[in-house]
């Protein structure tokens, strides 16, 4: 949506393991999500599927051209992938289970975890409207582990005012709802 291309969206059930199941195991061998399939090119993993398409679709730049800047913008995409994506699926694994089967210390872990990202987040964000100035891979980047954490019944706490204002920001934008549907 941000290069103005069409797509068409499945989603597999993770909990249901579909992902692990043959016909999308002969997708992505490696059985995690996302996938791309564009025509009869098959990409995956997040990061490789972002810079692919920003390569085949040089439109609307999501990599800064400045080189720091770009760097910064890949840094900090790898950041929500490595570091923030794990912290948060701790949490996110538990509040798929009915409230019984919980793991009420996986959260509280998943929880603290975050906090700490948050914090990071929160300084990298000080005078800045997007993470590299710009907006590019590193916001988009972020937004599916935070719009899980809120469909989760979890918000940003209060303490770290920048990432919530840049939340805020972000879901403003058309691209959001198109790409996140209720
Ligand atoms: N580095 C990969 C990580 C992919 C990944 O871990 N995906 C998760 C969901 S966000 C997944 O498929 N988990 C299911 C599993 O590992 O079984 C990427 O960015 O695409």
């Amino acid at each position: 949506m941000e290069k103005g291309l069409q797509w068409e969206t499945t989603w597999l059930d993770l909990p249901s393991g579909e992902h692990k199941k043959p016909e999308y195991l002969a997708i992505n061998p490696v059985g995690k999500v996302p996938a791309l399939i564009d025509d009869r090119v098959i990409v995956h993993d997040s990061t490789i599927i972002n810079e692919y398409l920003e390569d085949t679709h040089p439109q609307r730049p999501l990599l800064p051209r400045d080189p720091v800047k770009r760097a910064r913008a890949r840094a900090l995409e790898d950041y929500a992938d490595a570091y923030l994506m794990p912290s948060l699926f701790k949490i996110f694994w538990q509040m798929r289970k009915s409230e019984g089967e919980r793991d009420r210390d996986k959260i509280a872990e998943g929880e603290r975890e975050a906090r700490d990202h948050f914090a990071y987040l929160d300084r990298e964000l000080q005078g800045r409207e997007y993470f590299a100035d710009e907006f590019s891979l590193a916001d988009i980047s972020f937004i599916p582990p935070l719009a899980n954490l809120e469909r989760s019944g979890f918000s940003i706490p209060d303490d770290f005012p920048n990432l919530k204002a840049w939340w805020e920001r972000v879901k403003q934008r058309p691209s959001f709802n198109a790409s996140w549907p209720d």
